[in-house]
């Protein structure tokens, strides 16, 4: 069944109400193994694409979200898939990306032809890609589970790789981001560093299992990780030394009873003064362990620098600031839907397509200051319909009604435009399409003027 049919029981699965839901992040697609990298002003967000109705993992590609505000996330469509390396076989499993000298590094596990799971390097001149191999093979096979790596740069330029399942190692990445100096080091897993309490690391560690996300902050490194085994929780060790030795420290989310997947995988950023955790369960309809998405929720680092229990919630994060309508918004930028997917073309790029009678997306935290008068849209059909503009829920007070006539064909794009009853201040803005059966019309962006 398609994804977009379903999406609705999410909200009895995670225990929101569909006013509130907000994770996980994204709907139009199942999404795995979050990868959020601040660059600039922007968050973006890096998953793995579980595809639809998959019963072990069928991986083919990663996508790439971006936000401005953490509540409404702009799909920027698939940058790398394993198509990209011509060595790789499938696999598309987490990875990281990392802007270094104006480029941007995107490394990624993928099982290949030959020699099973391996890590490739992808740069782009831009963080939403396009990404080339940069390597035409791959930067790291060990030969003992080289999957999940996670990069960073310390403060000196010293780059450092670490990845691993059931071990955790690293490399010294050279300054070119695409090699690395001196051998693979394996960290030992022991109960001090990461709370492993077999000696043998054959029988399933109790603690660090995969998913390795360091980071540092404020002379303290940061190694999270998803432990535990089956289903897995997600735990924290630390280091005054990039290079260890760890300090286990705790959970940081326990096991998602309700709606969780039996992975979990760890994604960490600070942005615009607030902290984040992104993390995947199984909740949307549809889900489970080989159908995951993307959510995130907030927390505040204690003083020592320790990192409190962080509980998985349905209604996520809240804005960090309102999001302008009188400039371009793509229609792919969203908060909530219902019933929609997204499309890329070369003409429009990613539009929003699929579109039934009834179905929505929010957009949230609008902020009309002094008013809108007019809304446009960019839109094609080969049918017709109906973008109505509602505030605060999707049957909300109706500000105006868009007409989308037939535009000659579904890649024929047109901009439309209707009044709309004066609207001041900051609303939650709900686009409720109507039309007859069928698919209506595709979306591409829109925009109000004052
Ligand atoms: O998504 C495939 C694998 O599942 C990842 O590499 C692991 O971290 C786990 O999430």
């Amino acid at each position: 069944m398609n994804i977009r049919k379903i999406v609705v029981q999410v909200i009895a699965l995670f225990a929101a109400t569909g006013a509130q839901a907000q994770n996980p992040i994204i709907q139009t697609v199942y999404t795995a193994d979050p990868a959020p990298m601040v660059y600039k002003d922007t968050v973006y967000l890096y998953t793995g694409h579980d595809e639809d109705k998959s019963t072990v993992f069928v991986m083919k590609d990663w996508l790439c979200f971006t936000s401005t505000d953490m509540v409404n996330w702009t799909h920027r469509g698939s940058p790398l898939s394993v198509k990209t390396f011509s060595w790789a076989k499938q696999d598309a499993w987490a990875g990281q990306c990392i802007p270094r000298n104006g480029k941007f590094y995107w490394y990624v596990p993928m099982t290949h032809e030959t020699m099973g799971m391996s890590i490739g390097v992808a740069v782009s001149d831009s963080p939403a890609g396009p990404f080339k191999d940069a390597l035409g093979k791959p930067l790291v096979h060990s030969g003992k589970g080289d999957i999940d790596p996670t990069v960073f740069i310390d403060d000196d330029g010293q780059a450092y790789l670490y990845w691993g399942n059931p071990y955790l190692m690293y490399v010294k990445l050279n300054q070119d981001m695409i090699s690395y100096a001196g051998e693979i080091v394996t960290v030992p897993l022991n109960k001090e560093g990461f709370n492993v309490r077999y000696k043998d690391i054959d029988i399933r560690p109790s603690a660090y299992e995969e998913g390795p996300w360091f980071y540092k902050r404020k002379n303290l490194y940061y190694m999270h990780y998803a432990a535990g085994g089956v289903p897995e929780h997600l735990a924290y060790s630390t280091s005054t030394s990039p290079i260890g030795p760890w300090v286990y420290r705790d959970t940081t989310m326990r096991i998602i009873d309700k709606g969780g997947a039996f992975t979990n995988h760890p994604g960490v950023i600070g942005y615009k003064g607030k902290s984040y955790l992104f993390y995947h369960n199984g909740a949307l309809s549809g889900g489970g362990g080989f159908t995951r998405s993307v959510c995130v929720d907030g927390f505040q680092y204690n003083k020592d620098g320790s990192i409190p229990r962080i509980t998985p919630t349905a209604e996520g994060v809240k804005p960090v600031e309102n999001l302008n309508p009188f400039i371009r918004q793509e229609a792919e930028t969203i908060a909530w839907e219902e019933g929609i997917e997204t499309e890329r073309s070369i003409n429009a790029g990613v539009y929003v397509t699929e579109i039934s009678n009834g179905d929505f997306i929010k957009v949230r935290s609008v902020d009309f200051k002094n008013g809108a008068g007019i809304f446009q849209a960019n839109a094609s059909s080969a049918s017709g319909g109906f973008i109505e503009i509602r505030a605060d829920s999707r049957d909300g007070e109706l500000l105006g009604s868009c007409e989308v006539k037939n535009t000659g064909g579904l890649q024929s794009w047109t901009t439309v435009s209707t009044k709309v009853n004066k609207t001041k201040g900051v609303h939650d803005l709900y686009f409720v399409f109507k039309g007859n059966q069928g698919d209506l019309f595709n979306f591409n962006w829109w925009k109000f003027n004052k």
